[in-house]
């Protein structure tokens, strides 16, 4: 059956938007998996000061893959692209985030999801606007359209 899932893409580190379009073209080459959409590259200040600024987008991926061999293989992409995990939260030339998978909640250790502050994050919910309908809603039924109006387009760049 094929699911399709949300990806949340961000780096902030040796040439941001570069790593976002590789990983772009990486992500249409996963097994089981076609890239179906992409919104366009926002940039925003970091949520922890004295970081570089972010780049981020939202992908859309139609996939087969079950979600932990999905999580596998944006891990392994993250890593293809030098990412190095010294402090969580650090600075990182490539975070893969699964948003969303289909309608399902996933919580099991290695993998949450909706992912977790996805709902308050503007660099999430705008680039991921640009995907859906306007009626959207997210697997735990929250309204893509209120999280949006209580999620100011404040501080965002689209490129
Ligand atoms: N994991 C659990 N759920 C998921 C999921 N839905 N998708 C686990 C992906 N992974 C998930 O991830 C740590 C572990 O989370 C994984 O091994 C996986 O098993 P990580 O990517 O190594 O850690 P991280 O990215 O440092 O943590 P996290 O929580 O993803 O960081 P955040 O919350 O993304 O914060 N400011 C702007 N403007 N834009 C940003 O993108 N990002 C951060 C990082 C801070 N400030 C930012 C941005
Ligand atoms: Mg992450």
């Amino acid at each position: 059956m094929t699911t399709r899932a949300f990806i949340g893409l961000g780096s902030n580190l040796d040439a941001p938007a570069e790593q976002l379009r590789s990983a772009l073209l990486a992500l249409d080459q996963i097994a089981e998996s076609r890239l179906a959409g992409a919104s366009a590259l926002y940039t925003s200040d970091s949520l922890l000061l004295g970081q570089p600024r972010y780049t981020n987008a939202v992908a859309a991926l139609d996939t087969t893959l079950a979600p932990l061999d999905l999580l596998d293989a944006l891990q392994a992409i993250e890593n293809d692209q030098g990412r190095v995990r010294n402090e969580r939260w650090g600075p990182r030339t490539l975070d893969l985030d699964i948003l969303l998978f289909g309608d399902q909640v996933i919580d099991v250790p290695r993998l949450q999801v909706p992912h977790y502050h996805m709902h308050a994050r503007p660099f999430v919910l705008y680039p991921l606007a640009e995907l859906v309908a306007g009626d959207f809603c997210l697997a735990d039924g929250r309204a893509l359209a209120q999280l949006l109006e209580a999620c100011p387009f404040v501080g965002l760049e689209r490129l």
